[in-house]
């Protein structure tokens, strides 16, 4: 399986289909799963200590240390020193892993194969938070948050605020942006800015149908990565390394902020069908590997990319 990763996109793609109208923004409140469950009752998603204190889905009860195989229960139980790395089917993604988007999928290109490859790949899937009111509550069980389309929502101060203390204690937040809607930078800058790294103002990079990033820096998130497509987007400047140029302008910065990471990428299209499906020359899924993995604590969640 792990050999056929196209395959498996394949029959991602049939059976996650585009259920992904343009009027997504409605159905943001599609966060009625067991991820919600979790965050509600005791916001102990991410707390290795939680044994004995939920009233939710999941079964935290006491398991000592070293004592068995890794199960998601927030313990080591193999004493690896990683909490939580299950990835029965051995495809990058930790089936613990507790993830969600922000905003709404890109509507310029067909389908959104990148929440149902997701999706499949770990036990709970992610979750879309939409345009959902962002306080500590509601981020703290996540591990990795991926920001669409942040149009047509103002965030307040109490959001930005709630955002950057889950990033300091280790959340991992990945934006897009390129979108098309003049206040979609206007949003996500307000939400990044106190990582430091920002969206400039001017689009750069049109391509048709998508231009190659080729120039990339040593780092854990270009592992295995020479191409990555993209059209009109925009550079992204301030703190953080560098981690992909093409045309004289940064298209990827990654930074540690407190205890979490932000990965700010230029542009929006690979969550589209087309830059999965048409351009081999691209690693797109590797990519998307590399960053998911990056972002995820280091004592949580790790498990190898086979690819
Ligand atoms: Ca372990
Ligand atoms: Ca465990
Ligand atoms: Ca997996
Ligand atoms: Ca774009």
């Amino acid at each position: 399986m792990r050999n056929t990763p196209l395959l498996v996109l394949g029959l991602a793609l049939s059976l996650g289909g585009c259920s992904c109208d343009d009027e997504v923004l409605g159905d943001g409140g599609d966060a009625d799963d067991p991820i919600a469950d979790l965050g509600s009752t005791d916001g102990g998603g991410m707390d290795g200590g939680g044994s004995g204190t939920d009233g939710g889905g999941r079964d935290f009860g006491p398991r000592p240390d070293g004592g068995g195989p890794e199960v998601c229960d927030g313990i080591d139980n193999d004493a690896n020193g990683i909490i939580d790395d299950v990835d029965e089917g051995g495809d990058g993604i930790c089936d613990c892993l507790i993830v969600a988007t922000l905003g709404v999928p890109g509507a310029h290109g067909a389908g959104d194969v990148f929440s149902a490859w997701l999706d499949e790949r770990s036990d709970i899937g992610a979750t879309a938070l939409g345009d959902m009111t962002l306080t500590p509550e509601l981020l703290e069980p996540y591990q990795v948050i991926v920001a669409e389309d942040l149009r047509g929502r103002e965030y307040s101060d109490d959001e930005v605020a709630a955002l950057e203390a889950w990033i300091r204690a280790g959340g991992g937040l990945m934006t897009l942006i390129g979108y098309g809607s003049p206040d979609e930078r206007t949003n996500v800058n307000r939400l990044l800015a106190p990582t430091g790294v920002q969206y400039d103002s001017a689009q750069i990079l049109g391509g048709s149908p998508t231009r190659p990033v080729t120039e990339w820096t040593e780092h854990p998130v270009s592992e295995g990565v020479t191409q990555v497509g993209v059209d009109n987007g925009y550079e992204v400047i301030g703190e953080g390394d560098v981690v992909a140029r093409e045309g004289g302008f940064d298209v990827l910065r990654a930074r540690e902020v407190g205890a979490g990471k932000v990965l700010v990428w230029g542009d929006e299209w690979i969550t589209y069908d087309s830059e999965w499906t048409e351009h081999p020359e691209y690693q797109l899924e590797r990519f998307w590997l590399n960053a998911i993995k990056w972002l995820t604590p280091a004592t949580e969640c790790q498990v190898p990319i086979l690819i």
